[in-house]
Parts: structure tokens; C-alpha cells; sequence
């Protein structure tokens, strides 16, 4: 059976400080991620773009309905809200949902949606832990939270619409991990979560860290989501994010951990959904971090030169 993948874009940008992600789902698409995918032997179908209104026209109610501060965060339910229910229904179709995203918020719905029939574990590629509560983060940006949200930590756990209760914190991986808050540290130091740093990458190799990373998200879970946020890679390889960190991963470590991936969803049937986060075409070279992105998403498919 071919697996189809649904595409749906996620144009948000209400989690980040900079604007332009909201374009990436577009700079995504034109870097031909569907034709990809069919070259990695998969049906790509679109499910085009969620509607999701400007920041500018938006307030961003710092002052909202919980303790310490989480700009957008009504903007955020919504949008969270809405795409939980496109990832559900993708799944109840038999369809492999990729979220295009925006900004790394989005996988607050992404995550939810995946989580509702399944107990779920997740790999996280990115620089940043992502693991700030509205308490603790030093930016009230709801992109550097979602892996709080999903969890129910601080003020989110209050939120209904946020954490995802199928997904185990023992049961998340970070790969790649190099830019961490302060009061982020402790969370993650205190966490039931596995954190592989790029100092574990230089050791021991892409491969082996990811393949541990998936012995952590496939144990006692139904399948797995990968979420791919573009900083994770090196700012001189992919500039066109919103908050670059030096020293990240190669173009080729980036391709054979995605590649590791797609090798154990083969065998094992492991993936269960998948989104690509934080492209910014504004502040990117000739869309190369979005066709990056779309390489990366089909080398997680399984696209191979041989
Ligand atoms: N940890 C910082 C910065 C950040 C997190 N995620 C991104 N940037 N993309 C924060 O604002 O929470
Ligand atoms: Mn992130
Ligand atoms: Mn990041």
C-alpha cells in the first residue's frame, strides 16, 4: 500500500518575533515538496492552507487568561484548535499528515491531532528546547512553549485546548539541541525527556543519536512524529530562519537523520505524522532553506539516489 501524504499549511506566525514565516508554507510548495515526495515514492495531496488572519490586525493580549506571558495565545488557540482537527481527519482518512508550518507553535495542533487515537512519542530537530512555559520564557513567544504546551507545563496546564495527554514526556527526543534558556535548563535537566546535544552529534554521529532518539520515541508509544525546525540546521546552509543559532547541524548530517528515519519507518512502520516549522522566506537566500525543507521532508519518505 503507498502511503499518501496530506499537506496542510499552517501560515501562523503569532508564535514568533519576526515576521515572514507565515510564508513558508508557500516557499515550502514552491520548492516543489510535493514533486519530491513522488520521487520518494509516496502520493503528496494538498490540503491547501489554514485561514489564518494577520498578526497586525490582531491584538496581542499579554494581559490574557493566564499567569505570566504568552503573546497571541487566543490567536494560537484558534489556530491550534482548527488544526488539530485537519491532522485527525487526515489520520481517520489513512492519510500521513504533514503540517507546513509558520512558526514552531504549530505543533501544538499537529501533535494533538496525532495524539488523539495514539499514544505518541516525538523527535525533536531544532536548536532550542522549546520547553519555556509563559512563566519562564524571556520572550513571551509561543514558539519557544509548544513542547510545554503539548506537556500541560505551568500555565498551559489550565488549558484544555493545549496539552495533548497521549504524549509522555519520557517518550520526546531532542536532536541537535544548542541554544537553551536559562530557566529552560532546569526544565529539561529535570524532565523525563532524552536531550541529545550537537556536543552528542560531533561524538558519536548523526546516525547512532538518531537512532537512539527513536528507540526513545518508539518505546511503548503507537508511532512516532518528527518535528523538523529548520534552525536545527546550520544558519550558513539554511538563513532563511528567524532566530539562527551558529554551529548547527551539516547539510549531510541533516539529510542522514532524516534518512535514518524514513530507514525504521520502513521497517517498522513507525511515523505517524510530521511538520516543518519556522522557514523564513524573508530572511532566507533564494528560497534554500525552504528547498532544504523540502529535501529534508522527502528523505524523511525515503528519497534515495540509488
Ligand atoms: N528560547 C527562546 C528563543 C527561541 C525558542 N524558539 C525559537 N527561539 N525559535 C524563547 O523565546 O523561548
Ligand atoms: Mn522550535
Ligand atoms: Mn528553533
Amino acid at each position: 500500500m503507498t502511503t499518501t501524504v496530506r499537506i496542510i499549511g499552517a501560515p501562523m506566525d503569532y508564535g514568533a518575533d519576526r515576521r515572514g514565516v507565515d510564508m513558508g508554507p508557500s516557499a515550502i510548495r514552491y520548492a516543489e515538496v510535493a514533486d519530491r515526495l513522488s520521487d520518494a515514492g509516496v502520493t503528496a495531496v494538498d490540503d491547501g492552507d489554514l485561514l489564518i488572519p494577520r498578526a497586525e490586525e490582531r491584538d496581542p493580549n499579554t494581559d490574557g487568561p493566564i499567569e505570566g506571558t504568552a503573546k497571541f495565545l487566543r490567536e494560537v488557540e484558534d489556530v491550534s484548535t482548527r488544526l488539530e482537527e485537519r491532522v485527525a481527519n487526515a489520520l481517520a482518512d489513512g492519510e500521513f499528515p504533514l503540517v507546513l508550518g509558520g512558526d514552531h507553535s504549530v505543533a501544538i495542533g499537529s501533535m494533538r491531532g496525532s495524539a488523539r487515537e495514539a499514544d505518541l512519542g516525538a523527535i525533536w530537530f531544532d536548536a532550542h528546547a522549546d520547553l519555556n512555559t509563559p512563566e519562564t520564557s524571556p520572550s513571551g513567544n509561543v514558539h519557544g512553549m509548544p513542547l510545554a504546551a503539548t506537556l500541560g507545563r505551568g500555565a498551559f496546564g489550565d488549558l484544555s485546548w493545549a496539552r495533548a495527554p497521549r504524549v509522555r514526556e519520557g517518550s520526546i527526543a531532542y536532536v541537535g539541541l544548542r541554544s537553551i534558556d536559562e530557566h529552560e535548563r532546569e526544565l529539561v535537566r529535570d524532565s523525563e525527556m532524552t536531550a541529545y546535544t550537537m556536543a552528542d552529534i560531533d561524538e558519536r554521529g548523526m546516525t547512532a543519536v538518531v537512532e537512539d532518539a527513536l528507540d526513545v520515541a518508539t518505546d511503548g508509544t503507537d508511532g512516532v512524529h518528527v518535528s523538523l525546525d529548520l534552525d536545527w540546521v546550520d544558519p550558513k546552509t539554511a538563513p532563511g530562519v528567524g532566530t539562527p543559532v551558529r554551529g548547527g547541524v551539516t547539510y549531510r548530517e541533516a539529510h542522514a537523520a532524516l534518512e535514518t528515519v524514513s530507514e525504521r519507518h520502513a521497517a517498522e512502520g513507525i511515523l505517524r505524522s510530521m511538520d516543518v516549522v519556522e522557514v523564513n522566506p524573508i530572511l532566507d537566500e533564494g528560497n534554500e532553506t525552504a528547498t532544504i525543507a523540502a529535501e529534508l521532508t522527502a528523505s524523511a519518505f525515503g528519497n534515495r539516489i540509488l
